[in-house]
């Protein structure tokens, strides 16, 4: 009976290795379900699935690995495929902080001007680290929450920062308060527990995660539109055939612009569903938004120092795209 058994798994095995039949990837996503980086990546999950031999299951809320695992487990090849924050990697290369330079691009068009030009270099460094990349969606102009008023420095000195990237950490501490890197996954809980009483980030994110229980503030700064990626392991790729490659690049394509087109037309919905729970919404005073400015001037500059030559490069790219 047992030998049976073996046998069988064997001739199984044979089978699906000796053709390019039956392929699964997990998918690990940080983000919720309900998200729309998290439904537009399982709509592409399902358009591969349905047109290739090419299986592809979406995890998504950080269940297969969380948000800050989900870089080394591609590269290792522990899951073939992930969506990670980009800027969060900049420990790896200060390139993938291009797009969280404070107050560089701050609305979506200036955002995609950005990505076009900064794609080329993105998809070098990642081919350095053996890794294939498909599409990047961004997230929603970047504001401020805050569990007090801030209508000064002083109102906001001392507070717990939720951080998600350097930049993030760096623009806290420069303002005067102070941070703790937290993935969104965790949100709810660290504002429940007074972990967190501030951060910057997306309205979506908020959203998600229903931050109008614990906090009454959301200043909307535009400080930047980071974005996430997704990237699949080189080796993993490689072993796919042209067919399944140019099906999954045709997803990959449909995938990146739903979700331009999502992000834009969510972002004001929802600043309206923090209204409609009664937080307080609106502009950071004049003061207030040179304050913010002028720490991301240095923190400018501080990348500017780190990106080096290829990050001038992708500077005067988006200017002369920017026609100045
Ligand atoms: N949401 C993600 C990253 C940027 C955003 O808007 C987060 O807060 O983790």
């Amino acid at each position: 009976m047992k030998m049976k058994a073996i046998l069988c798994a064997g001739t199984a095995f044979a089978l699906t290795a000796g053709s390019a039949l039956a392929d699964k990837w997990d998918m690990a996503l940080a983000y919720s379900a309900t998200n729309y980086h998290s439904e537009i990546a399982a709509e592409f999950a399902a358009e591969v699935t349905a047109n290739s031999d090419l299986e592809i299951v979406t995890h998504p809320g950080g269940s297969l690995f969380g948000g800050s695992e989900i870089f080394g487990a591609v590269r290792k090849g522990l899951a073939p495929i992930g969506e990670r924050l980009i800027s969060a990697l900049g420990n790896d290369d200060a390139i993938y902080e291009v797009d969280s330079v404070p107050f560089l691009a701050s609305g979506f068009a200036d955002a995609k001007t950005l990505y076009e030009v900064s794609k080329p270099a993105l998809i070098e460094t990642l081919e350095e680290g053996r890794l294939h990349f498909l599409y990047s969606c961004p997230w929603p102009p970047q504001g401020f929450y805050s569990i007090t008023a801030a209508e000064s420095l002083d109102d906001v000195s001392g507070l717990k920062f939720r951080a998600y990237n350097a930049t993030t950490s760096k623009m806290a501490e420069g303002l005067g308060m102070v941070p703790t890197k937290i993935e969104a996954a965790e949100l709810a809980q660290a504002f429940a527990t007074g972990v967190a009483q501030s951060m910057i980030s997306s309205g979506s994110t908020g959203y998600d995660r229903k931050l109008w229980e614990h906090v009454e503030y959301y200043y909307d700064v535009k400080a930047w539109l980071p974005r996430n990626m997704v990237i699949v392991n080189g080796k993993a790729w490689k072993r796919l055939d042209d067919e399944t490659k140019a099906v999954v690049e045709a997803a990959a394509a449909n995938a990146e612009e739903k979700c331009w087109a999502k992000a834009e037309e969510l972002d004001s919905w929802y600043v309206e569903q923090f209204k409609a729970n009664g937080m307080n919404v609106g502009p950071l005073n004049e003061a207030m938004q040179v304050e913010f400015q002028n720490v991301g001037e240095e923190l400018r500059e501080a990348w500017l120092e780190r990106a080096g030559d290829k990050g001038q490069a992708v500077l005067d790219a988006y200017a002369a795209a920017n026609g100045s």
